[in-house]
């Protein structure tokens, strides 16, 4: 019979992907534009600051094909800091111009099933670190949800702990093999979203995401228990960036 493993739980997280009402948009003021522009990145000044402070952190990415414009994720110790960052957002000019087109929250997570004797995250600066990350300066991202699956003798839930440990040992291995150049954030959403985690992969070039998830297919953790949601891949923006994708200075 499966048996639940302990998870190490960090922040939570928010990925929202919007595209944005281009004709609405090209049909304001220019000043009007400016303004807009400019409330919403002294917001995400504050969340930059909470960042140095390392109360939470923030990336914004564009992305790629027309399933979103932009992609944002938000970190943050607590639920209440994610939904009132929400309600800032809505505050401003711009958000009257965005569209909501995806939305997930989890909490970042560590399985416990490879770490040796009890791990505790208040007495663990490397455990700390990566349960409350910092987004990396990394160019490019992946996020994707995904659950494990439940039929007939691929259920996951209804798997051995010990064979559990086995395949997410092999699972580490793949994953490992791609260290330097991939860095993965696990969060869970049992209980918080529609599928059960939420991934979020960060390299220099996205290359990179298509030689791991193309390698991990084949590892029986994926092979047998994984199941997709959709992919969403970009590249990160920084303020002035995000200015110039909307037409601003
Ligand atoms: O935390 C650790 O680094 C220890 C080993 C490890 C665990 C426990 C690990 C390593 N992962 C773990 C758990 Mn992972 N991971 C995914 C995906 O696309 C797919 O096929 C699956 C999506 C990728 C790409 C990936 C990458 N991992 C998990 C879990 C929770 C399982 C549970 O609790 O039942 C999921 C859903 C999941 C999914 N994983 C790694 C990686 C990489 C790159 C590593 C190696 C990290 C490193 O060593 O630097």
């Amino acid at each position: 019979m499966g048996e639940p493993i302990e998870t190490l739980d960090g922040w939570f997280v928010w990925h929202q992907l919007t595209t944005v009402d281009w004709p609405t948009w090209w049909g304001w003021a220019p000043a009007d534009r400016a303004a807009a522009l400019a409330e919403r990145v002294t917001l995400w000044e504050t969340w930059a600051a909470l960042e140095a402070n390392h109360l939470g952190s923030v990336g914004m990415y564009a992305v790629a094909g027309e399933r979103a414009d932009f992609m944002a994720i938000y970190l943050r110790p607590t639920l209440d800091e994610l939904i009132d960052l929400k309600a800032s957002l809505q505050t401003t000019k711009f958000y009257t111009v965005e569209r909501a087109q995806y939305s997930y929250i989890s909490v970042v997570e560590l399985a416990t099933y490879v770490a040796k004797g009890n791990p505790d995250p208040e007495n663990n600066a490397e455990l700390r670190a990566r349960l409350r990350p910092i987004l990396p300066d990394r160019h490019a991202v992946c996020f994707y949800p995904m659950s494990k699956r439940r039929q007939g003798d691929d259920n996951w839930y209804m798997t051995d702990r010990a064979v559990r440990a086995h395949l997410m040992r092999g699972h580490g291995a793949v994953g490992h093999k791609y260290s330097q150049h991939v860095t993965q954030i696990i969060s869970g959403s049992q209980g918080l979203d529609d599928w059960e985690w939420g991934v979020t992969l960060l390299a220099d070039d996205p290359i990179w995401f298509k030689k791991l998830v193309y390698e991990m297919r084949f590892d029986e953790a994926s092979a047998r228990f994984a199941e997709f949601g959709p992919f969403y891949v970009g590249t990160r923006l920084d303020p002035p960036g995000w200015i110039r994708r909307l037409g601003g200075r």
